[in-house]
């Protein structure tokens, strides 16, 4: 306990840890959206998980490090100096994890530890531009007790415990060994075993006390969807099928999707029905993938099935290759086989079910830490007869293939850090306003409603057309206080950002080369750096402040915050003025703006 001792005497602390002592504040209810989530799972147990409150700190220009001045330049060294100054906390009681690097900045991620064991829940995450600190994300905690650090239940029965009480059987990939701080800041000591049930389609990360045997915690790596080769900007079936010739962005996928004679796997993405044995071949030598969808007939019939398998393949490769662009690279934590050397973990390209037979009337997007595979399931809705098939509606297969981008952006790439209700109810938002990007044809900025071809119906599966008019769609970030499911969440997220967009690309116009040209000034340029951008700054389970203060400081990065009121001004037009909180909507913008 020497090592928390700090905590206790210093000043500066009790602000900088206020938000962490949940019990202690008179908060409302829906303060818990930023620490919380509960669960069903499919065997009837529930769960409610905790995610220390986490904050960030941006520092526009930024602040000299503390070791700029000193014979080391290391930044990892810098960025522990920083956080044991900054919280005032021993060296002994930070670790550096991991790092990453973009074109403009580097971002350490740290976790604390105790007895050089990790906290899986407490990290923290330091953003460098020029040798100085842009940024300090972080969600550690003032202990009240530690387990002993030795476990006393094994490894096999904390794996048995898990299988019993998540119903799915370990999945051989390595456990490990953590603290997990709980809701009143005591810590226990974990196995972290990863738990999966293929037929119910279930991926579980366990966190079993390695002194009780309990289950205490889960991450959930599959983000339902809950929906209520067509071109990536056209939509589905309905906007007409096109042949494409030679789609793959060499700068991001060098050796193109895949090798001529070969079926519907390449480094990116394997697309199949299934089993993985079972994908699409080629109609012709030279990677020609052409089926003649039938729309009077099942989403079953051979040439319907090949259609779905190659759009997928195609959609997917696509995201791939303009979020590479965007910075969603190797080192950032990607989906790819081979790695090439540039860093990072491979042997992760996504793997996508079409027409998976676990489910209908939806979707769904598994994402491990990197190293392992996303796997996306797309499934088969019944509301028309014939059916129709997600794979065949762009939005659908986005939304979907971007819950992995967010999954690995955020938080250094342990896919542990959008796993909150408020931070998960943004993941959703993120999904669809990627989809909203992509479908974009000019600088028009038409509302936008996603599942439309799924359900056969303008009006999409969502509340409320995406729109810049509030009275097609009124929400805002005060309706958080009353909504409590990630897709509700999702769809304000979504709505805030159909907002930025239109307001970078009114001030700024609109590129039509954004997918393979990040250079450009555009505004639908400018909108996925920052997008991308900002999701590297953000602390472990963000918030929707934390978020827009990632925006704004992303800004500052990249472009000497030129969109800095642009921004504020379209944060706040839905309430997430200067000084909105908890839940509560703000307009005003800062002086100047
Ligand atoms: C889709 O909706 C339109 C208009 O309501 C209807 O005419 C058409 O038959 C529907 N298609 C299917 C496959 O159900
Ligand atoms: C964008 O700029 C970078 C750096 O100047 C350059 O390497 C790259 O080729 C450019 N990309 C395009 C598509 O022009
Ligand atoms: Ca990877
Ligand atoms: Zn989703």
């Amino acid at each position: 306990m020497v090592v928390f001792n700090k905590f206790f005497t210093s000043v500066v602390l009790a602000a900088v840890f206020a938000a962490s002592s949940v019990s202690a504040a008179p908060w409302p209810a829906s303060s818990k959206h930023a620490t919380h989530r509960k669960r069903s799972l499919p065997n009837g147990v529930t769960f409610e998980t905790f995610h220390p409150a986490s904050s960030l700190e941006t520092f526009g220009a930024g602040l000299d490090h503390p070791l700029a001045k000193s014979a080391s330049q290391d930044l990892k060294d810098a960025a522990v100096t920083f956080v044991t100054e900054r919280l005032n906390i021993e060296a002994s009681a930070v670790k550096h994890r991991t790092d990453s690097a973009t074109d403009i900045i580097t971002n350490a991620f740290l976790t604390q530890q105790h007895d050089n064991i990790p906290f899986a829940n407490a990290v923290a995450n330091v953003a460098f531009k020029n040798n100085k600190i842009v940024s300090f994300g972080h969600s550690f905690v003032k202990p009240t007790s530690i387990a002993a650090s030795t476990p006393t239940v094994s490894v096999e029965d904390a794996i048995a415990a898990a299988e019993k009480k998540l119903d799915g059987k370990f999945n051989d990939h390595p456990p490990t060994l953590e603290f997990l701080v709980k809701e009143d800041n005591s810590v226990v000591l974990t196995h972290v075993v990863q738990i999966q049930n293929e037929e119910a389609g279930t991926w579980f990360e366990a966190f079993v006390d390695a002194h009780s045997g309990e289950v205490v915690s889960i991450t959930d790596f599959v983000d339902e969807a809950s929906f209520r080769v067509i071109p990536i900007e056209r939509n589905s079936v309905n906007d007409g099928f096109q042949t494409i010739q030679d789609p793959a962005d060499l700068a991001a996928s060098p050796n193109g999707w895949n090798n001529d004679g070969s079926p519907t796997t390449g480094n990116n993405v394997i697309t199949f029905k299934g089993t993985q044995s079972s994908t699409t071949e080629q109609s012709g030598s030279g990677n020609q993938f052409i089926f003649n969808f039938d729309a009077s007939r099942q989403p079953s019939f051979q040439a319907n099935l090949d259609a779905a398998r190659t759009n997928a393949f195609y959609v997917v490769n696509t995201v791939h290759d303009f979020t590479y662009r965007y910075g969603f690279n190797e080192a950032n934590f990607n989906f790819q086989n081979d790695n090439f050397g540039r860093g990072g973990r491979g042997n992760d390209r996504v793997t996508v079910s079409v027409q998976d037979s676990s489910g209908l009337n939806n979707a769904n997007f598994g994402t491990p830490p990197d190293g392992q595979s996303g796997q996306m399931r797309m499934f088969l809705w019944d509301r028309t007869n014939p059916m129709r098939d997600g794979a065949l509606e762009n939005d659908i297969v986005v939304h979907e293939n971007t819950h992995g981008v967010t999954n690995r952006l955020v938080g250094g790439g342990t896919a542990r850090c959008l796993r909150g209700l408020e931070s998960g109810g943004m993941g959703e938002g993120w999904s669809d306003a990627m989809a909203d990007w992509s479908e974009k044809t000019s600088s028009a900025v038409p509302d936008f409603s996603p599942g439309t071809y799924v359900i056969n119906s303008s009006s999409g599966i969502r509340s409320f057309p995406y729109s810049t008019s509030s009275s097609v769609n009124p929400l805002t970030y005060g309706d958080l206080s009353r909504l409590d499911e990630v897709h509700d969440i999702g769809e304000v997220w979504a709505n805030i950002l159909h907002n930025v967009y239109a307001a970078l690309v009114g001030a700024h116009g609109w590129s039509a080369t954004a997918r393979t040209n990040p250079n450009g000034t555009q505004g639908n340029v400018v909108h996925m750096h920052l997008f991308i951008d900002s999701l590297q700054l953000m602390p472990c389970n963000p918030t929707f402040l934390s978020a827009r203060d990632a925006w704004i400081q992303a800004d500052e990065n990249r472009y000497d915050g030129a969109n800095r009121c642009t921004l504020w001004r379209a944060f706040a037009s839905r309430g997430l003025g200067v000084n909105a909180a908890n839940h509560r909507d703000d307009s005003s913008v800062p002086s100047g703006c």
